[in-house]
């Protein structure tokens, strides 16, 4: 068989059915092969820049392999901005680059460039297929290093030529190699650490869901009494963010973290590589601390973590938790809980001829209440944390802090989330600046045949940039407002074909929820045009 023929065989032998792609010249062997697969799609996207989101969102919703296919130098380059969002979330990512032909490549043909250069930086490993005798063992070697924790990015560098040779190999499902467990004696160590706090709390990263350690974090959480707090910028929901033990996220500055952690005096944090802050303050953190996770370099912010494993996260946590049990350890004095966790926000009342973002958002997600959320909402994202009901793994961000990510993530994560299992909804709140750096991702929506609801929050600014201003200077900056012209989104639906909707009042938006009732039966657009002078509640909290 042909290379391509052998490496699409091996992608569906890894139970692969989607590739991501924005094709070129160098990619038609490739494309071709794809022609009339059955189990396996090629998704066209129409740029480089949503192909790798759609990717990255299709394996966050599948906790599966995502594969996207770039063509060779200005394509990858095109799509580094999100393949740095995909390094960042830990997202196992087949990433096939466009080569080119071997023959002439001496002479500089056009399109040519440094792919392993460029990619390097970035991902966890860069293999290129040189000669016929690297392919069968990159092809397998780049899906094994993608999934094998702690996962990521992989480039596998494709020549177009090297595709159309013979190669006579076996396509096989690789084996990922495991995390080793956590021994008697470390869990005791670890349930010894948990048992001497009085009051001890879990801050959990993305690694909790690439493990699939959602439940065993829970129940450990349950046993302990303790809350599980979601690092700043955690890219995947750890934890049901209906489950008494969610704490809510931390927010993105060592002041705020400080202060919301102030009263545990142990901390376990758990698949988590490091706080994700933005503006500068100085961290305080003199509470014991003790990690468990995937990752070869998680950072503590402030001293050592006194207990430190890599090692498979349900087993550990599982074992941990035996450990307590046995040891008869009930919830800790200062445990004992009548409020939630979270802290709760209190939602303006209604007032005639005001449309409030924070009450926009919190109708929003109660008609869609159990929808898979993809959140790029600027400065109402904490709005949308503190309203969203979803199970872990259901709420989605960028997690690098890089917008133009969410449009074409959603797209991706309802591919994902209508392949062979279930029919879910996906809904997208994204800002009207971040909606707009990839919005071409709504042509694959609709071709695809998508149902994803995407709300434009039009607040005619880059509002978390003048909140951020203000902090910093002390006022906003007039070159933050993106008007005029205002921005019509009526127009960008037209252009895709996609149904659309503004509100600009609360009754319109009621309106709205009452005749969807929680679910879109197709691509819609719903653009919300708020007043930008009223800020969200939570709007302090994102620095
Ligand atoms: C790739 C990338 N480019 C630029 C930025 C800087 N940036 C952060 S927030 C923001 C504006 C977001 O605006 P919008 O989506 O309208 O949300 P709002 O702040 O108005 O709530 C920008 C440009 C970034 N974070 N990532
Ligand atoms: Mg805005």
């Amino acid at each position: 068989m042909k290379v391509a023929e052998f490496l699409l065989q091996s992608l569906e032998a890894n139970a692969v059915r989607h590739i991501f792609g924005n094709p070129g010249t160098t990619e038609i062997p490739l494309v071709r092969a794809c022609d009339h697969r059955a189990r396996l799609d090629y998704v066209v996207a129409l740029s480089e820049v949503s192909a790798v989101p759609m990717a990255d969102g299709y394996a966050r919703v599948t906790r599966s392999l995502g594969v996207v296919n770039l063509h060779v130098a200005p394509g990858l380059g095109n799509g580094m901005g999100n393949l740095y969002t995909a390094s960042i979330a830990r997202t196992p990512l087949l990433v096939l680059v466009g080569g080119q032909d071997r023959r002439f490549v001496h002479t500089g043909p056009i399109l040519h460039g440094p792919l392993e250069a460029m990619i390097r930086p970035i991902a966890k490993a860069v293999f290129t297929l040189a000669r016929i005798e690297d392919v069968e063992f990159h092809v397998r070697r780049a899906i094994r290093t993608a999934l094998t924790p702690p996962t990521g990015p992989v480039a596998l560098i494709c020549p177009p030529d090297l595709l159309e040779e013979d190669i006579d190999a076996q396509p096989v499902r690789v084996t990922i190699p495991s995390l080793g467990t956590l021994g008697t004696q470390d869990a005791d160590a670890y349930a010894q650490f948990l048992r001497q706090a009085q009051r001890p709390a879990l801050v959990a990263g993305e690694d909790v869901h690439w493990a699939g350690a959602s439940a065993a974090l829970t129940a450990l959480a349950e046993a302990l009494g303790a809350p599980v707090y979601c690092g700043p910028y955690t890219a995947v929901l750890p934890v049901a963010s209906t489950s008494p033990s969610h704490a809510g996220y931390l927010p993105p500055s060592f002041v705020g973290i400080s202060e919301r952690l102030a009263g545990h005096d142990a901390l376990l944090f758990v698949g988590f590589r490091n706080f994700r802050t933005t503006l500068y303050s100085a961290p305080s953190l003199p509470q014991r601390k003790a990690w468990i996770g995937h990752d070869p370099d998680p950072l503590a912010a402030e001293g050592e973590f006194e207990l430190a494993r890599i090692a498979d996260l349900t087993q550990s946590l599982e074992a941990i938790g035996a450990r307590l049990r046995i040891a008869g350890s009930s919830p800790a004095e200062g445990q004992i809980r009548t409020q939630p966790w979270k802290p709760e926000v209190c939602v303006p009342a209604p007032q005639s001829g005001v449309f409030h973002p924070s009450r926009a958002i919190q109708q929003l997600l109660v008609a869609f209440r159990g929808a898979i959320v993809v959140d790029e909402a600027g400065l109402s994202t904490s709005d949308v944390r503190q309203f969203v009901e979803a199970d872990a793994g259901e709420y989605i961000i960028n997690g690098s802090g890089g917008i133009g990510w969410g449009l074409a993530a959603a797209v991706g994560a309802a591919i994902g989330a209508t392949t062979g299992r279930h029919d879910r909804q996906v809904i997208a709140i994204i800002g009207d600046g971040s909606s707009l750096y990839a919005s071409e991702a709504l042509w694959t929506a609709a071709h695809q045949g998508a149902r994803i609801l995407f709300v434009i929050l039009s607040n005619r600014r880059y509002a978390t940039l003048n909140e951020a201003a203000g902090r910093l200077t002390g006022k906003p900056i007039d070159l933050f407002s993106i008007e005029p012209p205002v921005i019509d989104f009526s127009g960008l639906a037209a252009m895709y074909s996609l149904r659309f909707e503004r509100c600009a009042s609360e009754a319109e938006l009621e309106q709205f929820l009452y005749t969807t009732g929680g679910r879109v039966g197709d691509n819609t657009l719903l653009e919300l045009c708020f007043d930008p002078s009223i800020q969200p509640v939570t709007a302090k909290r994102h620095f």
